[in-house]
């Protein structure tokens, strides 16, 4: 009996490996062969796009990076939990120091999830440069086999580099709009109107990863006259749920199965659409659509719908397949998303109207090193917006936009349940979506796209030690302060993180401290840590500019 038992363990001992890539961090001009202006570029070992990067869950993956540019850089694995290696999560000034120009960094993350993610650079935003790329988690036990994958990653590519954008948006005097060097689409890297045809067989079932790269637009993937199953929303298995067309925001992943028809008489298409929802409309940027074939036979007739479906991803119907009742909310914690203007107007997003700046020391060092204080929010400075949760706490964040901006909000090292959707302004309560109370097992993701006007409330189980970001994904509004720290389980921190020695000479060749509070201190003395930007209390150009307001519709 001892023995058989032992059997399972071997087994997956000897089958776990590394999965090594490296990753020489480098600026690379190009115009991704659009008709735009080549940019200066951020991709990996003078090329872009980088790889997709492919491992099976109980891997160690290893990333060898090199930093050749003039800046710091550093690699987020988005979705991946960093369970006990909170400082690979790769937020600079949080989880650690950045990757020093010149210098050498190696990431050693083990694989505890399956599903689709991606990785991506969390520093300066590198990744609206190109720094981005899927991250594919296989399970060979995984409760959905099909027989073939496709992979759609959609990115926008903007002709103006991050920094220039933001030098842009933040001219004294008012809002600059970037969107005069508006951006193309890129599929799976490459032009959206060079989009591959996939092949379909009778009898096979597939599986296609959608993942959203983008850094502003949302769109939609459909697939003409076959059914669309989800069946996996941001790394988390669902149950499976039939829908005619996905919709994705910024950062958000989902699988749908789709079983091949028994014939080869017609073919297919499939549709990528970038909506227009929200940015001002462009001719052939937004809206804009991908039309790719989906064939059965080289000769057989293509199929064309007059109508390609568009509707919203209807989260709050659909369900987690390991069943997880709702969390209930030990804490609520409202989070108002707005934007404020500094004495010369310029604009700062901002969340309860704080927009962050990076401590001195990094979090996760100054939850490390100041013992009891660790569990007082003003530790970590007033300018990192930071939340200390208890370990295992069950928290319930309301996600509140009253302005004409919608949001993708990311939390780093969680997914949250879904729970309720809304109108900021509706009295009646007509327009409130909630998932029942009993039996449901909502949806858990680790994106939320709040919409302009509307409100978002998720629940989720603080149980990850260590110290998480929670942002914005669209990486304008990253760039101008809108993101915010949660410290979980600070004492749980102090007894098991424990950064690599190579963490702690990253921090030592840039002059950055690695113990005390956000300014560096060992005492309730937060002198010299960065000050909030002043904002202008009154602010009437939020008011002029509140989004779609429910009795309109409600009045219809
Ligand atoms: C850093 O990595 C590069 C490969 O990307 C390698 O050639 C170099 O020797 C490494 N430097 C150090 C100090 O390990
Ligand atoms: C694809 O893009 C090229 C270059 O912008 C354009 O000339 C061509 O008309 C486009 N093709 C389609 C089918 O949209
Ligand atoms: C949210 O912030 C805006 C401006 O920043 C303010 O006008 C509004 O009253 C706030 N909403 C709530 C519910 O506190
Ligand atoms: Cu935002």
């Amino acid at each position: 009996m001892k023995f058989l038992r032992c059997i399972p363990l071997l087994f997956a001992l000897v089958q776990a490996r590394d999965v090594v890539h490296d990753w020489d961090i480098t600026y690379v001009t190009t115009n991704r062969g659009l008709d735009q202006p080549p940019k200066r570029g951020v991709g990996v070992n003078n090329r872009l796009p980088l790889p997709v990067v492919e491992a099976e869950i109980g891997d160690m993956l290893i990333l060898n990076v090199r930093n050749s540019l003039d800046t710091p850089t550093t690699l987020h694995s988005h979705g991946i939990f960093q369970y006990g290696t909170n400082y690979y999560d790769g937020v600079p000034m949080v989880n650690g120091c950045p990757i020093a120009p010149g210098s050498n960094f190696t990431y050693r993350i083990p694989l505890q999830q399956s599903g689709t993610y991606w990785i991506h650079g969390h520093t300066a935003d590198q990744n609206y440069d190109g720094l981005q790329t899927p991250l594919i988690i296989y399970d060979r036990n995984d409760p959905y086999p099909a027989d073939r994958e496709y992979l759609f990653a959609v990115e926008d590519w903007w002709p103006i580099t991050i920094q220039e954008t933001l030098d842009i948006l933040q001219k004294p005097g008012g809002i600059g709009t970037p969107f005069v060097y508006p951006p193309q689409t890129l599929i799976n890297g490459e032009y959206g109107n060079l989009t591959k045809p996939i092949a379909f067989e009778p009898g096979m079932t597939y599986r296609i990863r959608l993942v959203s790269m983008m850094h502003l637009p949302l769109w939609e993937f459909a697939l003409d006259d076959h059914e669309l199953y989800i069946i996996e929303v941001d790394g988390v298995l669902t149950k499976p749920k039939p829908v005619n067309v996905v919709r994705l925001a910024p950062a958000q992943r989902v699988s749908v199965l789709v079983k091949a028809k028994e014939s080869v008489e017609r073919n297919y298409q499939y549709h990528i659409t970038v909506l227009q929802d929200y940015v001002p409309p462009i001719k052939g940027v937004f809206p804009a659509q991908f039309d790719g074939g989906v064939i059965y036979h080289p000769d057989a007739h293509m199929e064309i719908v007059d109508v390609i479906p568009s509707e919203p991803f209807d989260e709050l119907t659909i369900e987690s397949l390991d069943y997880q009742p709702m969390f209930n909310a030990e804490r609520s914690i409202f989070l108002n998303l707005t934007y404020g203007f500094t004495k010369n107007d310029i604009p700062a997003e901002t969340i309860n109207l704080i927009s962050y700046r990076d401590p001195l020391v990094p979090t996760l060092f100054s939850a490390m090193t100041t013992q009891e204080r660790a569990i007082n929010p003003i530790t970590y400075g007033p300018q990192t917006n930071t939340q200390v949760l208890r370990l295992n706490e069950e928290v319930e964040f309301l996600f509140w936009s009253p302005t004409q901006l919608p949001h993708p909000m990311h939390l780093h090292g969680h997914t949250f349940q879904v729970i309720e959707r809304g109108y900021v302004n509706d009295k009646t309560g007509e327009l409130r979506q909630r998932v029942p109370s009993d039996g449901f097992s909502p949806l858990m993701r680790d994106t939320v796209h709040v919409q302009q006007g509307q409100y978002v409330i998720v629940r989720f189980r603080a149980n990850n030690p260590g110290v998480w970001n929670m942002h914005c994904h669209f990486s304008w509004h990253l760039g101008l302060g809108f993101n915010m720290l949660l410290v979980v389980g600070p004492y749980e921190i102090q007894r098991s993180i424990r950064p690599p020695q190579e963490m702690y000479d990253q921090c030592r060749i840039q002059g950055i401290g690695t113990y005390g509070n956000a300014a560096g201190h060992n005492s309730f003395n937060y002198d010299g840590a960065p000050e909030l930007p002043y904002l202008q209390a009154e602010l009437p150009k939020i008011a002029q500019l509140l989004g779609p307001i429910a009795e309109e519709i409600i009045d219809g």
